[in-house]
């Protein structure tokens, strides 16, 4: 064996000691592990509401897995399509961070995984973030049965910014439908109209008394609702997620109250509250201590929030909070204990808790902007189509509209695949406006009954940005086919919300309550009925994101745009290849 000079072998050494020192650093401190699943996705025969029904479920359970990850670590999630439908899965609140591939809405990060058995891997880093996540279908309406929870996990155990839970449960809120959801969708699109409401609410796939038309009734233990059971003087880490379609929700827990710490997985300042309002695509993590009369059962329960003015629906669902030791064995002598909810429509309470959380920083909101957005969007009109059998030819086919271009997909290649070859022509155009091309009164009370503003046209259209710029958009609902109340989600990244209200942004008056201190930091932010709200991100994450409605009902009407943002001056800033089994057309 050759000897090597003395101070070459040092310099060895140390590179060995070096390497080492890194090695063991990282089992101790980050010990990032690979969390790996497979998701076999197909037909699943369930029974609710007295009657079998068959959804889309993956690993034939409804929810689906819960995915539990650390921050540091890699998720590997391989998904077999074994479903009869075009299938894609998308990691909600998930940064992506140089992996636009993984992300997962169908069309504009990859074509679908075909049925018969397609195949896709997911495979996404965890990078700075914890809290909760969920994830779901990305295509058509399958979300309705096919999504899960994704758990972030501090990297440390414990490390929470307030004290320790004693325990945590997830709360996954959802809708159900007593047919087929792809049906319902395929209805809606016939009929250029919403479609038709779900017949009720579910906690963790249950329903419970309330909902479905009281087939369960409040006095008896049904055996098929959730029941979460606690120790009295125990705080628990609620874990609640939106997953329903197409309304927002109130929740509350009978006779106990919560404090928020964190929301869409960003941490929140300590927010006391008895009710907790959260929209489609949304989480919030609340504590609960459990300090009420251990003797006593309760109701958790979730109830529709309608934003709509004049709309009539409402649904609620509940499930069960228990004592130990006792829990639901214990004498059904005194009722359950049911919590009052707001009004179906109480947009005041709804408003007053989204606009009060502010953000835990970490790091600061960015002041310099480059780029400043003003984009008005809600429902519209375009002319029947001639596949569009059912339309009514007189009021014309429901559209969503983002200054006034209502989204399409694309059909022959997704719109990363188009980024990525450098040649959008016939897939994309790369001219979404800045402004919407009219400016006019978006939120008065004459334009529900004004159909002039209520033409729209269909495109793909994208706003294209410079890798790191900062962009600011003004989120401004028009009340164009009436003021509703929409759930924007923006893929790719995280926003701050630096302020919302109510009628018409006006920057004289609404840039001097700009909240940049201590801004709630979000992935979806429900935008008031007939109002504005202003976020601000920072473009350092190549690809192509979506921005849309996350109401089922009104992503498919076009409510949606997309970002392209381009890669960096450096290797780090560069948008890898696509993975070897990337789906596409
Ligand atoms: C799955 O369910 C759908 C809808 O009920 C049905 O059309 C299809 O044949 C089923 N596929 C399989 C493989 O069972
Ligand atoms: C994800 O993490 C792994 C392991 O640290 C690393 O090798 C890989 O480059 C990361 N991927 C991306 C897209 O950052
Ligand atoms: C679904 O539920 C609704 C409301 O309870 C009921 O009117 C309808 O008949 C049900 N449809 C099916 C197919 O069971
Ligand atoms: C939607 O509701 C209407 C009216 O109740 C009913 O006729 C129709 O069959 C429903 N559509 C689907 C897909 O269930
Ligand atoms: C409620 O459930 C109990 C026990 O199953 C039953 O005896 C009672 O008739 C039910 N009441 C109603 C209103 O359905
Ligand atoms: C639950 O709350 C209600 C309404 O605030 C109150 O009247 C009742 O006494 C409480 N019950 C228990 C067991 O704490
Ligand atoms: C709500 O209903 C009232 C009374 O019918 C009507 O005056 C008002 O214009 C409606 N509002 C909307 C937004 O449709
Ligand atoms: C809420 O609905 C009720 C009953 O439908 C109605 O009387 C009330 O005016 C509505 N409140 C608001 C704020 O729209
Ligand atoms: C179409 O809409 C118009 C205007 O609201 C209404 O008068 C008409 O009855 C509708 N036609 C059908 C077939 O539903
Ligand atoms: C929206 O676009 C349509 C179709 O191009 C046009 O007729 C309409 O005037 C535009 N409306 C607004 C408010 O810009
Ligand atoms: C991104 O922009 C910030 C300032 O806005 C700057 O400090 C940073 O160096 C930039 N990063 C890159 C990689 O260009
Ligand atoms: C499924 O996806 C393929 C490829 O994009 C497409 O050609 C086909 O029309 C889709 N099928 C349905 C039912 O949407
Ligand atoms: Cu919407």
């Amino acid at each position: 064996m050759a000897r090597l000079p003395s101070t070459a072998a040092n310099f060895h050494l140390a590179i060995v000691l070096c390497l080492l020192h890194h090695l063991i650093n990282d089992y101790l401190l980050a010990d990032a592990a690979i969390v790996e699943h497979t998701f076999h996705v197909g037909n699943l025969s369930v029974q609710r509401l007295g009657q079998s029904q068959v959804i889309t479920a993956v690993n034939g359970q409804f929810p689906g897995p819960k995915i539990e990850a650390r921050d540091g670590d890699t998720v590997v999630v391989h998904v077999v399509n074994l479903s009869p439908y075009n299938l894609s899965i998308h990691w909600h609140g998930i940064l992506q961070r140089l992996s636009c591939w993984a992300d997962g809405p169908n069309m504009v990060s990859q074509c679908p995984i075909r049925p018969a058995a397609g195949t896709y891997t997911y495979r996404f880093n965890v990078t700075g973030q914890e809290g909760t996540l969920w994830w779901h279908a990305h295509v058509s309406f399958l979300r309705a049965t096919v999504y899960g929870a994704l758990i972030l996990h501090p990297a440390a155990p414990s490390s929470y910014p307030f004290p320790t839970p004693h325990g945590e449960a997830t709360i996954l809120l959802g809708e159900w439908w007593n047919v087929s959801v792809v049906d319902v969708e395929r209805q809606a699109l016939l009929m250029g109209a919403g479609p038709n409401n779900s017949v009720a609410l579910t906690i963790n796939g249950l329903i419970g008394a309330g909902g479905g038309g009281g087939s369960e009734n409040s006095s008896s233990s049904s055996s098929s609702q959730y029941e979460l059971a606690v120790q009295r003087g125990r705080t628990y880490l609620l874990r609640i997620i939106n997953a329903a379609l197409n309304y927002e929700l109130f929740f509350k827990v009978a006779n106990h109250s919560f404090t928020v710490v964190a929301a869409d997985a960003c941490y929140t300042d300590p927010y006391h509250t008895d009710v907790i309002v959260i929209a489609p695509g949304q989480t919030v993590d609340a504590l609960m201590r459990a300090d009420a009369d251990p003797g006593r059962r309760y109701y958790m329960a979730a109830q529709v929030y309608q934003s709509l003015a004049n709309a009539t629906y409402s649904a609620a669902t509940t499930a069960l909070l228990t004592y130990l030791p006792d829990a639901s064995g214990s004498d059904d002598e005194q009722p359950t204990l049911m919590p009052t909810m707001p009004a179906f429509n109480d947009s005041a309470t709804a408003q007053s808790f989204y606009a009060s959380l502010t953000g835990l920083l970490q790091d600061g909101v960015p002041l310099h902007v480059d780029t400043r957005m003003l984009v008005t969007f809600g429902l519209g009109a375009t002319p029947c189509a001639s596949a569009q059998t059912l339309c009514n030819r007189t009021l014309g086919s429901v559209a969503a509209s983002m200054n006034n271009v209502s989204f399409q997909l694309p059909t022959t290649m997704s719109l990363l695949e188009a980024h990525m070859r450098g040649a959008p022509d016939g897939v994309y155009t790369r001219d979404f406006p800045d402004r919407p091309p009219v400016m006019f009164d978006f939120t008065g009370d004459a334009m529900a009954a004004n159909r002039s503003f209520m033409l729209t046209s269909k495109g793909t259209k994208v706003k294209t940005l410079r890798y790191n710029e900062t962009v600011e958009v003004v989120l401004q609902n028009t009340a164009v086919l009436g003021a509703e109340n929409h759930p924007l989600h923006l893929h790719g990244f995280n926003f701050f919300v630096l302020a919302q209200g109510p009628g018409n942004f006006n920057a004289h008056r609404h840039v001097r309550k700009y909240n940049l201190v201590n801004p709630q930091q979000r992935n979806t932010v429900a935008v008031p009925g007939g109002g504005w709200a202003v976020i601000r991100f920072t473009a350092d994450n190549p690809g192509v994101w979506i921005m849309h409605c996350h109401l089922d009902a009104h992503l498919p009407f076009g409510l949606a745009m997309a970002f392209e943002v381009e890669d960096g001056p450096t290797p780090d800033a560069v948008l890898p290849p696509p993975p070897p089994d990337y789906p596409r057309c």
